[in-house]
Formats: C-alpha cells, structure tokens, sequence
C-alpha cells in the first residue's frame, strides 16, 4: 500500500519505532490533542449556524476582545488533555498564567504549550484559522512544575504542528523526524497521509505582511518591503503580495509555495514594539516546523529556535519562510 492515505495514529506509532526508549506517552498525548482539534474543527464547520460566532464581551491577557471559538477551543483543549496523565502542565495564549493540571488527575513529563485559535479576527469572515501547538519536556526533577520546564528555548521541543481549519481541515506536524501534512477526510473521521516530508522551496515569488503598518516601521524595515516591491526580473522581483491575517493560513501557504511571511516590529501599538506575535504559542512552533521543511525563521537577529523566553506571553518579530529570503532579509535589516 503506497504512503498516501496511511492515518496519522499510523504514522506517529511509525515515528515512534524510530525511538526505542519511547514509551508511547507522545503517541498518546498526540492522538488526544487530535481529538480535540476534530471537535474544533465540527464547530469551526457550522459556525454560521450555531451560536458560536462574536465575543465574549471578556477581553484576555494580551488585551484582546476573545471571540466564542476561541474560548471553546481553549476549553476543549484543556478538558481532553487534563486527564491524560501525561502532562503536567499547559500554557495557553488565552490564559495568563501556567494552567497546572489538577491534583486529582496523574501527571507526565511533557508541558503542552497551545494557540487554541489563531487568527480569531477572521473567525466571522469565515476566513481560514487554526490551533497551533508545541510540546517540551519537563526538566526539573520532582513532580511539581516549574518556570523552567515552561520557559525552554524552541530548540528544545520535542514536537510542534498545528490543524489548519480551511477548504479542508489538516493537520501539519514534526517529531525533529521530518515535516508532515495530513488531511482529515470527513467520511472516515481520520486524518490521512496527504504532504508527506514537506519541504520549503529554497526562493519563493510571494512575500507576507500588513502593509497597513508600514508607516509604523522603522527604515531597515521598511527598506526589507522596498525590496520585495522593487522591479528586478533577473531577481525575480517584485514578488507578489498575500496576506489572510491568519498566522497559521498564511504560513501554511507559505510553506506550501516559498517566499516570506512577516510581521515586524511597528511604533503604531507600545504593545508590538517587540512585535505582535507571540515566541512560545506562536513562532516557536512554526519555527521548528520551517526548519524541518528546509527554511529559516529569525526575529531579524537571531534564530526565533535559540531565544530564550523570559515569560508565557513574550512576543517577538518575526521573518519565517523560504532560506534564501530570509537571508536576503538579513542582509538588508543589518545595513
Ligand atoms: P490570534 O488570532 O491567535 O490572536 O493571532 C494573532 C493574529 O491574528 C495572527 O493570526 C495574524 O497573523 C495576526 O494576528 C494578524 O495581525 P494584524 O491584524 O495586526 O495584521
């Protein structure tokens, strides 16, 4: 039977036969968090139809109106994998501070660090969104959780991936074994083999970001966006513009047909002076799946993978996608 088609339990029980001293506990953890993200997607699905689409009226930790599907989808996650016994503990981008898992549940050795929606402002639009996910190890002796176990470098996850909620829901994840895409195929329920060892092309023609902030940048920046708009065909430029404002649809995309997506730092918002997006839930993640897809991910001086975190919510810049433009990016905001 050719690997198409192979589901993704299939799949993480193969990758987990590439490490002898594991226990199943990942495996386990894994097919969990796909179950919830099935659950999101059926709601995300009939959003029109259900009284799941607006907010809240409640405003979160980074001071944004939360939308209903936010909050189901942070709700969902943490109901299916409190009980699991092989957590212990989770960060969420809708809670501020480190969600213990309850005493009377057993705990494990990973921490769960999740987006439980991302790209929430387009949620009404039907526009694409997704759930973006990491998962570290604890490395503090003894039970109880620490900092430390939270505020690990990215370099340090032992997985990462995302469901992207769209035309069709996929599902995109690495083990550090090579970059897969699976997508769920609703007669059957499972996620199915369909990208398998994505890889990023080395140069792409399309390059993302919201332009809208452009008087916000400071010159290197905007010097970045000169470039990419610039007429050079021998370049291959200008390169076209793309830009959802879902984090994990324009990546995807990104990822998908090379080329960069951005979001820099702008003077517009105090809060964005480091950028807007957040390391652990955000960059961190996507940025350990572009390097197994053969890209690069920086916050313009360093590899989004070697910052160290100071705490949950810390937000950095971001330039993630295709080697070569990332490295052209660089270049230009070193001058
Ligand atoms: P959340 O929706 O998880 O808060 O993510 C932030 C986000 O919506 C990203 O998905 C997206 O890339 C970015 O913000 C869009 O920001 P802006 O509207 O400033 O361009």
């Amino acid at each position: 039977m050719s690997k198409f088609g192979i589901t993704v339990i299939e799949h993480l029980l193969s990758q987990q036969r590439l490490h002898p001293e594991a226990s199943g506990a990942f495996t386990y953890l894994l097919s969990e968090l796909i179950v919830a993200a099935k659950i999101i997607s059926k709601e995300a699905r009939k959003a029109g139809l259900t009284n799941i689409l607006g907010f809240t009226g409640d405003t979160n930790i980074q001071g944004e109106a939360v939308q209903k599907l936010d909050i189901f989808a942070h709700t969902t996650i943490i109901r299916r994998m409190s009980h699991l016994g092989q957590l212990c503990a989770m960060v969420s981008e809708e809670s501020a501070d480190i969600i213990k898992i309850p005493d009377k549940h057993d705990k494990g050795n990973y921490v769960l660090i999740f987006d439980p929606l991302d790209g929430s402002s387009n949620i009404d639009a039907n526009v694409n969104i997704g759930t973006i996910f990491s998962v570290h190890k604890k490395i503090s002796p003894g039970n109880e959780v620490t900092s430390t176990d939270v505020l690990q470098p990215g370099y340090k996850q032992v997985a990462a991936g995302y469901f992207l909620y769209g035309t069709s829901t996929m599902m995109v994840y690495t083990t550090g074994d090579g970059l897969h895409g699976f997508t769920l195929y609703p007669a059957v329920g499972e996620f199915l083999l369909s990208h398998p060892n994505i890889m990023i092309p080395e140069k792409g023609k399309i390059f993302s970001v919201n332009m809208g902030y452009s008087n916000y940048w400071d010159d290197n920046v905007r010097a970045v966006m000169d470039h990419f708009t610039k007429k050079d065909p021998e370049q291959g430029l200008p390169y076209s513009l793309r830009y959802i404002g879902s984090l994990v649809a324009d990546f995807h995309r990104t990822l998908i047909y090379g080329g960069i997506f951005m979001y820099p730092p702008d003077r517009k918002d105090p809060k964005k002076r480091h950028g807007k997006l957040r390391l652990m839930c955000e960059c961190a993640p996507l940025s350990m799946l572009v390097k197994q897809a053969g890209g690069m991910a920086t916050d313009g001086e360093t590899d989004i993978l070697d910052i160290e975190p100071d705490e949950i919510h810390q937000r950095v810049p971001l330039y993630i996608g295709s080697k070569k433009d990332v490295e052209t990016i660089m270049e230009i905001l070193k001058k």
